[in-house]
């Protein structure tokens, strides 16, 4: 009689001791999942951001000066390697687009109109080298702006 009261008592022990056990463990599981699912979404958004700056490079642009009787306008911008900047005349007279300095127009070779550009017309230039580029008007040298390429 001792001997079954002992072997109920050892069994009841496991089905409660097992009983107590076995939710823990469910949870552990469903807590690895739930951060396992955290992870691919964070994955995702860089991906995604990424994406997009590949994208923004990769379209060069046109930037527009105008050449005005007061000068460039406006007379500093900052564009990416690549873009062009389309510099319109919108005066009445002439304007010659060129790089510094004036007269040689020697730091940025090929960045120069060559000639006076009447009104209504454009001179157009792409950029393919970073730095900061220093240019004025060849026909009203009190002219000058500045093109950031970065
Ligand atoms: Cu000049």
């Amino acid at each position: 009689m001792a001997v079954r009261i002992l072997a109920f008592f050892t069994l009841m022990m496991f089905v409660f001791l097992s009983g107590c056990t076995a939710p823990p463990a469910t949870n552990n599981t469903s807590n690895v999942t739930n951060n396992t699912s955290l992870d691919n979404s964070s994955i995702n958004l860089n991906m995604t951001n990424v994406t997009n700056s590949t994208n923004q490079t990769a379209s060069p642009k046109t930037v527009v000066v105008n050449m005005t009787s007061g000068g460039f306008s406006p007379n500093l911008i900052t564009i990416n390697s690549g873009d062009t900047v389309e510099f319109f005349n919108v005066d009445s007279s002439q304007h010659w687009p060129a790089s510094n300095p004036h007269p040689f127009h020697t730091d940025y070779p090929g960045f120069d109109a060559r000639a006076g550009i009447n009104k209504d017309q454009s001179y157009n230039f792409t950029f393919n080298r970073t730095g900061r580029w220093g240019y004025h008007d060849h026909l009203n040298t009190g002219f000058g702006g500045t093109i950031i390429v970065q």
